[in-house]
């Protein structure tokens, strides 16, 4: 097996202009592994560390020397000469080297670049596309499905100016046998809904997610453009509804601001508890604040398993955080986020907790993203069955849809599409 012979980091740009770190790593068989690290808005506070340099001189304190250099410095150092056929040894290197709980003290961003640079460079090595190279590595028997993808077509909150309150309003194409036919309605839907928005007045000017940031009053309202969208496509009952609330940005002192009311945890609930009376809504991610355990759980219990509770900022990718939601029984899915964590093989023990305890997993991107398409490959590998990649506009959202037609392709018969709705 090949061992890694030299670790180059360098500073590039996200999608929003911001500097992220990008990791090259090369084998002593010539295999050459290159990933580039997401960054998100609203942030769980829980996250692993994001080193930034803080020097207001450079991009307004944002640069990511700092990282760099441990990644040019230390890390690699520390990991040439050691195989790759261990992913999780790798990891555990670079764990002991950093001997912090939240990567404080080589950076999350510097160590997790690291960790998926080499992983592509062994699938170099080995021959074979990430995603099989991931399965094989972490021993996933049969990785042929296509994950759903949860499409953000009306943005919010952080991500766009437009009066909404919940950050994401998705688009969910489920009554499909095929991601390459979910994918197109998807397309066609954002595509008519375009139009829709424009006869009726609005901007149609994007997020940061490359959803429409119309102004709108409340949810229902912007409900309302989707279903008529989705109606105008023709594909009524075969496309349903998700949001990401990202309600600890509209938390303060035990109350939430949410379209224009002022409520506690309860009417919270009611609240989301109505909208998916009235709407096809499946999926609800963050629907209380980071810390709300019993906010999440009531919401949970009332809604069953009718209508699927995601944690993100919740749980942050974090095993320890997912156990103690299994035990509260919080939510019943977990979304996950490579960056959160800062290591592949903890993701893959977050996506495993999930799974063995019949929890759903989503696979998803930040808001500031990459041309990188790694959870592309994540989510086949691990067979998540979902994956949240923004609207199907701007191209560092573009390019995991299109990453995931070509292994559809790859795939060939063998491919399965499967709604978990
Ligand atoms: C989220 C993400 C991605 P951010 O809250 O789920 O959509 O946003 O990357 O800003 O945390
Ligand atoms: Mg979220």
């Amino acid at each position: 097996m090949p061992v890694i012979q030299h670790l180059h980091a360098r500073q590039i740009l996200d999608s929003r202009g911001n500097p992220t770190i990008e990791v090259d790593c090369v084998l002593d068989d010539g295999s050459f592994g290159r990933a580039a690290v997401p960054s998100g808005a609203s942030t769980g506070s829980h996250e692993a560390l994001e080193l930034r340099d803080g020097n207001k001189v450079l991009y307004g304190g944002k640069s990511v020397l700092r990282a760099i250099q441990h990644v040019d410095g230390v890390i690699m150092k520390e990991l040439v000469g050691k195989g790759v056929d261990d992913q999780r040894a790798v990891d555990q290197k670079l764990l002991a080297l950093d001997g912090t709980s939240n990567k404080a003290t080589l950076g999350a961003n510097a160590i997790l670049g690291v960790s998926m640079a080499v992983c592509r460079a062994r699938a170099v090595s080995e021959r074979k596309p990430l995603w099989r190279s991931l399965a094989d590595q972490f021993g996933v028997e049969h990785p042929r499905q296509i994950p759903v993808p949860l499409m953000n077509v009306l943005n919010g909150g952080r991500h766009a100016d437009s009066g909404l309150s919940f950050q994401e309003c998705m688009i969910v194409p489920t009554g499909f046998d095929h991601f390459s036919d979910a994918l197109r309605a998807g397309v066609e839907t954002y595509h008519a809904l375009r139009r829709i928005l424009q006869k009726a007045g609005q901007v149609t000017a994007v997020g940061d997610e490359g959803g429409f940031a119309p102004r709108v009053s409340d949810a229902p309202h912007a409900f309302d453009f989707l279903l008529q969208a989705i109606a105008d496509a023709g594909y009524r009952d075969r496309i349903r509804l998700a949001i990401d609330a990202a309600a600890s940005e509209f938390y303060k002192d035990g109350s939430y601001t949410v379209d224009g009311r002022v409520i506690d945890r309860h009417a919270l609930s009611d609240y989301y508890v109505d909208l998916t009376k009235r709407f096809p809504l499946v999926s609800i991610e963050d629907s209380h604040s980071e810390d709300d355990w019993e906010g999440f759980a009531e919401l949970n219990k009332r809604t069953g398993s009718a209508v699927q509770c995601v944690g993100d900022d919740l749980y942050v990718t974090n095993v320890e955080r997912i156990k103690k939601g299994l035990d509260l029984r919080s939510t019943d899915a977990v979304l996950i986020k490579l960056n959160q964590i800062g290591t592949v093989s903890e993701t893959v023990d977050a996506v495993r907790l999930a799974q063995d305890s019949d929890w759903r997993a989503v696979i998803s991107h930040r808001s500031g993203e990459t041309e990188d398409t790694f959870i592309a490959h994540l989510a086949v590998a691990l067979r998540a069955g979902q994956i949240k990649t923004g609207a199907p506009c701007r191209g560092e959202r573009i390019c995991k849809y299109n990453e995931l037609l070509r292994i559809e392709e790859e795939l060939g018969k063998e491919a399965v599409y499967m709604s978990p709705f």
